[in-house]
């Protein structure tokens, strides 16, 4: 067990489960005629197979109980009888019903297209795999958002920028003529938790991958995923008509710079038909964009707009900008992207981080959501955890992803929630979408240990229903990654839905942000000044001093909680209403603040850091007691990432408060231990090299 098989194992289920499930799969009914319908029997022979011990045969009729009926009413007369409403589950939905037919009872997964009976059959083999009832089914799923799509931070010399397993899965070198069959059991897994897109380079994009010779090679991933119902989608350089068209500039206004971006799209879908679109970073950290020429982001998203729509392509436009402009950088997203909201194309979705600022363990939601009605934004969540231990910390982000889409933005008054905004309800858009920066490399788990392929199945879960509940994902997934035993499910559960709050403790607790260690955003570095711009560096984020820690962004601060709708600044504004989750987010705050605990906010910060490095050594504990339900390989792995992740809890911590303590001046409260080394040694220490950063 290397975890390659990530969450479709399928494994010989126990033998009395096997025997119930083979009284329902006696026969298989569906037809194999185009490549969906193929690979979709394939999945189901596979799965069955292994699950039960032996697939049934195939069948044109049902003949006897138990029949499994998968496809369309066009792919199959069987289930054009069954008249069910496939209409209205539009191009992804399914049904899954027990049904009778020619007084047999039968199990139909039917769709209105080959890729809902994909994706209803990879739901039908997880019941199998978390051992449900399948004895009276009745499902519908229409996926609430329209774009579920992966961003691989993936360079072409095969460096992952974030990423912590491994190298880039993509082998630019190799393709078009070797399709690794990697690639496939990709696709498969992707399409299993909904994920119908993929970014396959980083946002900080060369130029290269728009030459003939690299998009023959796109165009050969294209045609593996196609059958999983994946489209693929390229991060664009908005300067690549100067670097690789030999043009003067990159214009967004210059009509030969709209000709070569046009003339690019018309290339792109002769090779890529079904081509997603473009992902854009401009104008941030360095990279070039419409500002350089004097235009606004959407003089050049129109553009690019413009160049694809013809061929039904969209431009996802990144709000991750900000400045050295001494403004606070929590603001400037919304500052530059609320005043165009209606300047945008109708195939333009505007990208929003999650939070205000990056990635951080906890952020309040970002304030464009909610603030621009005319404008569908699409959400990224980072699934890579560049800001959350990398990979060996077992940190499930289900909480995190739950507790920003659940957010109540206020803007149409109570539950105008942050998932409202991402599935189109809220304004009423139709197009939608979801991102999530992937956590997949050349490991052979993917994704740099068993517990971040949960980070990944979250992601696709969350993408097809915002309202799901984190839990019920984690479960699922441990029942199908692990075992069903409900010895190793529950324990194993609470451990994954308490991790992200004991990251939170032993790295940020109380609403810190940003105190990593710079560049390579390894370890605590709360102390440090030496990057360039003040808004890089950690002691712009903490602000700590003699007098109290925290970043000032009420009203008579930088004003970021203006950017909310009223409700909601008011209680971000007013430091009794502040969520102490937020605290220090919002409000630069004296050391001797009492908290709601009735304890000093210097008491609370210390007792937090504490908390999260106890909360790890209960993970060992609880994971110390999972010996034997699961493979020696899996379980010996992630025993020895706990141990690592204790140690960098007991760094995070000890580092932290021997810099707060340095600034406080204030004793540690008793019966806290002290940090076991100096603030010198922990501010010492470098690292010659920490994966993920490109620029080693
Ligand atoms: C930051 C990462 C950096 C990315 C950037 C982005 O550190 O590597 O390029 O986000 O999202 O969090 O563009």
């Amino acid at each position: 067990e290397d975890g390659y098989e990530l969450w479709l194992r399928y494994h010989l289920l126990a033998t009395q489960q096997a025997a119930i499930y083979r009284s329902h799969a006696t026969q298989l009914i569906e037809s194999a005629s185009t490549p969906t319908q193929t690979v979709t029997r394939a999945e189901l022979l596979r799965g069955l197979g292994g699950l039960l011990g032996q697939a049934p045969p195939s069948s044109d009729a049902v003949t006897s109980n138990g029949a499994i009926i998968v496809g369309t009413p066009g792919s199959s007369p069987v289930i054009a009888g069954l008249h069910l409403d496939t209409k209205s589950l539009g191009h992804e939905g399914y049904i899954i019903r027990t049904v009778e037919v020619n007084g047999h009872a039968a199990t139909a997964i039917v769709a209105h297209d080959d890729i809902g009976a994909l994706y209803g059959t990879f739901h039908f083999l997880r019941l199998l795999q978390t051992e449900q009832s399948i004895d009276h089914l009745d499902v519908t799923q229409i996926p609430h958002v329209k774009l579920r799509v992966l961003n691989h931070w993936d360079n072409l010399n095969g460096q992952v920028e974030r990423g912590y397993a491994g190298a880039s899965i993509w082998d630019w070198w190799k393709l078009p003529d070797w399709r690794a069959p990697r690639y496939t059991d990709y696709a498969r897994a992707n399409a299993s938790i909904g994920i119908n897109g993929t970014v396959l380079n980083n946002v900080n994009a060369g130029a290269q991958i728009l030459t003939p010779t690299y998009l023959q090679k796109v165009a050969a991933l294209a045609d593996v995923f196609r059958p999983y119902g994946i489209r693929v989608y390229l991060s664009v350089r908005f300067s690549a008509p100067i670097e690789i068209g030999h043009l003067k500039t990159a214009d967004p206004l210059d009509p030969q710079v709209q000709r070569w971006w046009r003339d690019k799209a018309d290339e792109i879908y002769k090779l890529i038909p079904d081509f997603g679109g473009f992902l854009v970073k401009a104008n941030s950290e360095g990279q070039p964009g419409p500002q350089d020429y004097h235009r606004t982001h959407a003089d050049g998203a129109n553009m690019l707009a413009d160049a694809l729509a013809p061929h039904g392509g969209v431009v996802m436009w990144r709000a991750f900008v900000y400045s050295a402009n001494g403004e606070d950088r929590a603001k400037q997203a919304y500052d530059e992207f609320k005043p165009l909201d209606g300047h945008f194309r109708d195939n333009v979705l505007i990208q929003v981080k999650n939070g205000p600022i990056d990635f951080q363990p906890r952020e309040p939601f970002s304030p464009l959501f909610g603030a621009m009605p005319k404008t569908p934004l699409m959400m990224e969540f980072e699934i890579t955890k560049e800001y959350l231990g990398f990979a060996t910390h077992l940190v499930y982000l289900g909480p995190l992803f739950q507790e920003v889409l659940s957010s109540d933005t206020m803007v149409h008054g109570k539950g105008s929630t942050v998932a409202k905004v991402i599935d189109g309800s809220l304004d009423h858009h139709t197009l939608t979408g979801m991102a999530g920066v992937a956590n997949i490399g050349t490991d052979r788990n993917w994704s740099g240990s068993d517990f971040n392929q949960a980070n990944w199945y979250v992601f696709g879960r969350l993408a097809w229903d915002p309202t799901l509940s984190s839990r019920t994902i984690a479960e699922q997934w441990v029942r199908m990654t692990f075992t069903n035993n409900p010895a190793f499910v529950k324990p194993v559960v609470d451990m994954m839905m308490g991790s992200r709050e004991a990251a939170v403790d032993y790295m940020t607790p109380l609403g810190l942000h940003h105190i990593m260690g710079p560049n390579h955003h390894y370890g605590p570095a709360p102390w440090d000044a030496s990057e360039a711009r003040a808004d890089w560096r950690p002691v712009y984020y903490n602000r700590a001093d003699h007098q109290g820690i925290g970043f000032d962004r009420t009203r008579t601060g930088s004003d970021a909680v203006d950017q909310y709708a009223p409700a909601v600044a008011d209680e971000f504004n007013d430091i009794t209403k502040t969520p102490e989750t937020l605290l220090l987010w919002f409000h630069h705050v004296p050391w001797d603040y009492r908290m709601h605990s009735g304890q000093t906010l210097w008491y609370e910060l210390v007792a937090h850091y504490t908390q999260g490095v106890d909360d790890v050594k209960r993970m060992r504990e609880t994971w110390s007691h999972m010996n034997g339900y699961i493979d020696p390989e899996r379980y010996q792995q992630v025993a020895t990432f706990l141990a690592i992740q204790q140690k960098e809890a007991q760094w995070w911590r000890d580092a932290c408060i021997a810099y707060f303590q340095s600034q406080s001046g204030l004793p540690l409260p008793p019966g806290f231990a002290p940090p076991q080394h100096s603030l010198k040694y922990y501010q010492s220490l470098t690292f010659d090299f920490v994966p993920g950063y490109s620029s080693w």
